[in-house]
């Protein structure tokens, strides 16, 4: 049994999604990141980074993982699933985890501030962080020419990318024209797995948060306040 401590955002959904797709039983505890739970002393005695998600193995000595990329790799190693087990496979289905990591994740979650929320507007923040995205947007749509999954099975590579990619709006940048990334995507929004654990914590109505992120700045607390 694993408890999940989560809210909805995109790392949250990486921990939610994977945990669908491997069927593993497990216990949503929403931790309200508007709110700064994430902050309190109890969460951060099990993620030292007071960030959301964490997850604890119940049946493993109660271990506690933080960094959604590490909760990914920890749950497919233990089911053997979503990630291949010889060598390269297994080393391919990494490059793009950590593509998301170290690339996706933090680009797009710049981008979301600068054109978002922070109190100035910096032309130039947000013109180098929408050329950056788009720019990771494009790498992943060359990867994705001629195949249907960025490794050669579908994996934690493609559920790490997709969770963060569908939101592109949120921080205002487009994957307009990018055909092999939006057939990636509309792929992997059709899997069963990917719509429950993008419902965790709870359901959102991306089809409106879009259109509330589009007429203004009100997005955010619709997705996390519920
Ligand atoms: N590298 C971390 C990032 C986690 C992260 O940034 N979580 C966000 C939500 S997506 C959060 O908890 N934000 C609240 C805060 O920064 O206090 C991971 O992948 O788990």
């Amino acid at each position: 049994m694993i408890d999940l401590y989560t809210d909805a955002t995109p790392n949250g959904w990486k921990a939610s999604v994977v945990l669908e797709e491997l069927g593993i039983e497990y216990t949503t505890h929403r931790v309200d990141i508007m709110s700064g739970a994430q902050k309190e002393d109890w969460f951060v005695k099990l993620c030292p980074n007071g960030r959301i998600p964490v997850i604890v193995d119940r049946d493993n000595n109660d271990f506690a993982v933080f960094e959604s990329g590490a909760i990914m790799l920890y749950l497919a190693k233990k089911c053997g699933k979503l990630i291949p087990s010889d060598e390269q496979g297994e080393s391919r289905v990494v490059q793009w985890l950590m593509f998301q990591m170290a690339g996706i994740g933090p680009m797009m979650g710049q981008s979301n501030v600068f054109y978002r929320y922070f109190p100035e507007k910096i032309p130039a923040a947000i013109e180098r962080y929408h050329n950056e995205c788009r720019r990771l947007y494009e790498v992943l749509d060359r990867q994705l020419d001629g195949r249907d999954y960025l490794c050669d099975e579908y994996s934690l590579a493609d559920i790490a990318n997709w969770c963060w990619v569908r939101i592109h709006f949120w921080g205002g940048t487009s994957v307009a024209g990018l055909e092999h990334l939006n057939a990636w995507m509309e792929r992997l929004e059709a899997r069963p797995a990917c719509q429950r654990g993008i419902a965790v914590p709870h359901a959102v109505d991306f089809k409106q948060l879009e259109a509330d992120m589009a007429a203004d700045d009100s997005g955010l607390s619709r997705l996390v306040t519920k």
